[in-house]
């Protein structure tokens, strides 16, 4: 039995065999298991590569070479051997462990992770600036095949293939992205996979031919012969080598004798490789193994024996909440296209995927495909939803300028994770989308308040004829069955009179002001309380009439504070000389880990900073 928790290095795997590697991996699986099991994290995928980083970290040196680890969410045994064991109780939490790589943890660390895609370009940086500087060491970029399918991916590999730089691709391709992978690239690699690996029907072929005379002599040229061979039997594999990356595989990786053999080939080699390492994602607990869900690749803490996650909330999460309203639009109209970017299990659209499999398009980890896609899906008559989290908006900012709303197209972005994000860090804050889309014209920004307003907007946005965001954070709330209604855009609604102070907001944080004011009006503090539910456009009509009582106005909001409906309102009052309102919102910064209550406190806007600073404002 291992203590895992006293390990400070890898060094102590040069000298293990095969055997004890095999044990180490058993003690590392189940220490991962116990600890996730408290702290949630992500789990199956960090199970399907403890055999795979053991041996990278016995054939590597991490001293000295450079291990990239794509998204950076399974690189927990990485973390383990790097002698971060005992800091896994506070995985994910606030000043604890990063759930993904990350340059401020460790020097072993080499690049802040979070988003899929960046390993390869990020690998050739590292391969260029050792080249320059004559550095004799390895660069290796493991990535998963749903990572792989990412433009990002394939713009690194055009360029890798014309660079006579030293750089590993491992490919881990265990079938899955967070659920089952999709896609044609997907398809090809399950081809060569099936196609019972190319490295034993060259090793099968080699033994065959040196039991006889002629055998050996061809068995010589074996170098073009393999390759002739590697053609006719995987001819797919072949598609990497013809780019100029030497390709290797599929290579078991849950055995070691295969994985360091493969791994020490790609240590030896000049130039380009790529090692297609097939794992089992959730190995070695059972739940996680069987999942075809998603619901074991990021979990809360959950019950080991049982594999249920604890503390459950009866109320829905505004995912479901929204997918389940769009399900019924989408049921009676066969125009609606709902579009994910291989996020189905986190946007909680099973239902979409089950019953009406032929309005539900997932394009795997590809959001500016996905906006480009639905924009042409618009042009063309039908009624695209996409649903995407904040964080991975950022990527499709360019479709949205260039494609979208250039051609004023009615796709509906529904923004999930708007606002403060718990336990992922900064990598997956969704604090920036509405300063990048607010400057973007033809664009509507809106965030409902509850459920019935989540509803009245989708409906709002069918009707639009434009493009039309509606965000919404992580959060759960009440469902609302009320029929929906069509709102005007662009405008407000004054949810609670008042006449000593003007309280802008919108979304969750609309109902903390609701909270706020009625704690004022025990101290005789008359606060009114808006309901912007259009961020843009914003109701003029409504702010200048505001701006006539001539009374503190304070924007309170779940967003960067530049950019925000806050800072845009501020130029409307400056150029009409009104010099009482200020912002409540996000700083100017990146926010690492925290529960979404402790990102509120921490960037004072709990509901006791708005409380106090009224206060102060009317004193
Ligand atoms: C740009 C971007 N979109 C979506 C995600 C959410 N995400 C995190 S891990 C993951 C699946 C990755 O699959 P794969 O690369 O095969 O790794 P595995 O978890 O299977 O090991 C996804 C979609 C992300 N991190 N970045």
């Amino acid at each position: 039995m291992n203590d895992i928790e006293t390990i400070k290095n890898p060094d102590f795997l040069k000298k293990l065999n095969n055997d004890e590697l095999t044990n180490l991996a058993q003690d590392i699986r189940d220490f991962i298991i116990e600890n996730v099991s408290k702290t949630g994290g992500h789990l199956s995928s960090n199970l399907g590569v403890v055999d795979l980083t053991i041996a990278l970290l016995k054939v590597f040196d991490a001293e000295k070479d450079v291990i990239l680890f794509d998204v950076g969410h399974q690189a927990y045994t990485y973390k383990i051997l790097t002698g971060r064991a005992k800091e896994f109780s506070k995985l994910r939490q606030k000043d604890g462990l990063c759930g993904f790589e990350s340059l401020k943890e460790s020097k072993y660390d080499h690049y802040e992770t979070g988003h899929s895609g960046t390993s390869i370009s990020a690998g050739i940086g590292y391969a260029i600036a050792g080249q320059m500087d004559g550095k004799k060491r390895c660069v290796i970029s493991i990535i998963g095949d749903g990572s792989f399918s990412n433009g990002l991916a394939y713009e690194a590999l055009n360029h890798l293939g014309d660079l006579n730089v030293k750089q590993i691709i491992i490919l881990n391709d265990n079938q899955m992205s967070i659920s089952p992978n999709v896609g044609a690239l997907h398809n090809l690699l399950d081809n060569i996979r099936s196609a019972k690996g190319y490295n034993n029907v060259k090793k099968d072929a080699k033994m065959t031919l040196k039991k006889t005379k002629l055998g050996k002599v061809i068995y010589k040229r074996l170098d073009s012969i393999k390759n002739t061979l590697k053609r006719i039997h995987v001819k797919q594999g072949a598609m990497f080598e013809d780019l100029g990356i030497k390709y290797y595989g599929p290579i078991n990786g849950h055995e070691y004798k295969d994985l360091l053999k493969y791994l020490n080939i790609a240590k030896n080699s000049d130039g380009p490789v790529i090692l297609h390492v097939i794992t089992k994602k959730g190995y070695g607990y059972e739940y996680a193994e069987k999942d075809t869900t998603g619901k074991y690749h990021g979990i809360s803490s959950f019950d080991i024996e049982t594999g249920e996650v604890k503390n459950k909330t009866n109320l829905p999460s505004y995912s479901e909440i929204v997918s389940s309203y769009v399900y019924n639009y989408a049921r009676k109209d066969k125009d609606i296209i709902c579009i994910t970017p291989g996020m189905c299990y986190g946007s909680k659209l099973e239902v979409i995927k089950d019953k009406l499999p032929k309005q539900y398009i997932d394009v795997g980890i590809c959001e500016e495909h996905a906006l480009v896609m639905a924009n042409t899906l618009a042009i063309a008559g039908k009624k695209p939803f996409v649903f995407i989290y904040s964080t991975f908006m950022q990527r499709g900012i360019d479709a949205v300028i260039h494609d979208i709303a250039r051609c004023q197209s009615n796709v509906t972005i529904l923004i999930d994770r708007a606002g403060f994000v718990p336990a992922d860090g900064s990598s997956h804050q969704g604090l920036f989308d509405i300063p990048l889309l607010y400057c973007i014209p033809n664009v509507v920004i809106s965030q409902p308040k509850d459920a019935k307003e989540a509803n009245d907007l989708i409906k709002t946005s069918l009707e639009s004829g434009g493009p039309f965001v509606i965000r919404f954070p992580k959060e759960n709330i009440k469902y609302d069955y009320n029929s929906p209604k069509t709102l005007e855009i662009g405008s407000w609604e004054e949810v609670k009179d008042g006449k000593d102070v003007v309280i802008i907001s919108y979304g969750s944080f609309l109902n903390k002001a609701l909270n706020v004011a009625e704690k004022l009006a025990k101290d005789n503090v008359d606060a009114k309380v808006i309901n912007a539910r259009f961020i843009k456009p914003y109701d003029q009509k409504m702010f200048n009439s505001l701006m006539k009582l001539n009374i503190p106005i304070i924007v309170y909001e779940e967003s960067l504070k530049l950019g925000s409906l806050g800072s845009v309102l501020a130029m409307a009052a400056q150029e009409h000389g009104f010099n009482k309102l200020s912002i409540m919102a996000a700083d100017d910064t990146f926010y690492e880990t925290a529960s979404r209550e402790e990102l509120m406190k921490k960037s004072h806007l709990t509901e006791e900073d708005l409380y106090a600073y009224i206060k102060r404002r009317l004193r």
